[in-house]
């Protein structure tokens, strides 16, 4: 085990087996062959965010998971070696930052910037002064980050030169079409494409994304498979739905980076991702999605956060985005809490944007009316709460888990891997 001494505090040591990174590398040789390995020699493991429940170690190989995150660097983000400057804003402990600040950029000898640190230190212009000053050409960020720089305000980004951006690309949820439009007018003066990529650890690349110059694109749809990799959207019984029924997500041939177990536990490998659809051999993602009157398809989110009030099926990220319509509010966060009449009822936790008065219920009865008006009177939600914070991982999810606990007034569960877990006296 390399440790990289960071901070100085004590660790805990097991001699014979652990070794300091600055003292081996001092003692290793400056030059070094490329080492063949076989396809499937193992990769790394990586244990997903756990917003729903106890992390499971997802296992990548190497060959098929270079070939993908190298493909979908190089195409979704047109990459033009020695041309581009990428940023990919990732946490590099995340999924995203493992394919797409390391193996992907670095096989295709990207130009990049590598940053560690909030957007707001040591001011909310950081991000701005850093592209302005690399050229950033292709910026890579997730929608939770959007929704913040739209909440400060568009007046941070339009005091600095943005213009070398040509492509900007989102990860992570759904991105709602207010804060997509917003991207692409304030971020990239109204021209630039956003690729609004869909995938998982357990994908470990890309999978559903526009291709820039090729696909045509809608505010808040993934839009497309890419080449190679093909998915549907079934009903229970592995109907595969016609355009606009809400259903899940298959992947329904195999990918070349695919997860290949989970560590320690491949039985529960085999019951989370292949039970469900067993007979036919699909991959269950535990997304819904639905295609449109187009063809387009749209992820609606996680299906465990898919709410049932009075037998309709709702989806979180539906209500979410209909209340950040709402001028006043920045971002929203939506849970389905027991209900004895109706089965579940919607709790939101919404956030509002820099200078936006807080009314109360003045403002509450705004916001419930707008989603009845956008959606339906059933999508109505039964309560709101105007907070200052939402609880969220490193990369940007929200822990609806815990939202859940606090909306139906239990205990919370467990915090860890919160970045703040102070948000809840907030
Ligand atoms: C890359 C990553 C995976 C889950 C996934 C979805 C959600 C990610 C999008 C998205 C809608 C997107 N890996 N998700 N990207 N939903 N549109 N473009 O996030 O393992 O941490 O999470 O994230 O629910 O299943 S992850």
């Amino acid at each position: 085990v390399l440790v990289v001494k960071r901070t100085d505090s004590e660790v805990s040591w097991t001699d014979g087996r652990d070794l300091w990174w600055h003292e081996t590398v001092e003692k290793a040789s400056k030059e070094h062959e490329a080492q063949p390995f076989p396809a499937e020699h193992p990769l790394f493991i990586l244990y997903t965010s756990g917003t729903t429940g106890k992390p499971k170690g997802i296992i990548h190989t190497s060959g098929g998971y270079l070939t993908q995150t190298s493909y979908t660097h190089h195409n979704v983000f047109d990459h033009k070696a020695g041309k581009d400057v990428y940023w990919c804003t990732a946490d590099i402990g995340w999924v995203t930052g493992h394919s797409y600040i390391v193996y992907g950029p670095l096989s295709n000898r990207a130009t990049q910037v590598v940053y560690e640190g909030t957007p707001n230190s040591p001011d909310e212009h950081r991000h701005w002064n850093v592209i302005e000053k690399y050229k950033v050409s292709i910026y890579y960020t997730s929608p939770t980050l959007v929704r913040t720089f739209m909440k400060w305000g568009k007046e941070i980004p339009e005091a600095h030169d943005l213009s070398s951006i040509r492509l900007l690309g989102s990860v992570g949820e759904p991105i709602n079409p207010e804060a997509w439009r917003w991207f692409r007018d304030v971020v990239g003066g109204g021209t630039a494409p956003i690729v609004d990529t869909w995938w998982q650890t357990e994908t470990g690349a890309i999978t559903i994304s526009p291709l820039p110059g090729v696909t045509s694109t809608k505010p808040g749809s993934a839009m497309t498979p890419l080449p190679g990799i093909c998915a549907k959207i079934v009903d229970d019984d592995a109907k595969p739905l016609g355009n606009g029924g809400n259903g899940y997500l298959v992947l329904d041939e195999p990918w070349p980076a695919m997860l290949r177990g989970i560590w320690g536990d491949m039985d529960r490998y085999k019951d989370t991702y292949w039970s469900r659809y067993a007979e036919e051999g699909w991959y269950f993602a535990g997304d819904g999605a639905k295609y449109d009157e187009d063809g387009a398809l749209w992820v609606l989110g996680r299906v465990d956060d898919v709410m049932n009030v009075s037998g309709h099926r709702i989806s979180t990220s539906e209500v979410e985005s209909a209340l950040v319509t709402h001028h006043s509010v920045a971002e929203a966060a939506v849970v389905g809490a027991a209900d004895d009449t109706t089965g579940q009822g919607i709790v939101a936790f919404v956030i509002l944007r820099a200078g936006e008065e807080n009314t109360g219920d003045a403002l509450i009865a705004e916001l419930k009316a707008q989603v009845s008006k956008e959606i339906s009177p059933i999508a109505r939600p039964r309560e709101i709460s105007i907070v200052p914070e939402l609880p969220k991982t490193r990369s940007g999810k929200i822990m609806r888990r815990l939202l859940r606990d606090v909306a139906e007034g239990r205990e919370l569960g467990d915090v860890s891997t919160l970045v703040d877990p102070k948000v809840f006296e907030a």
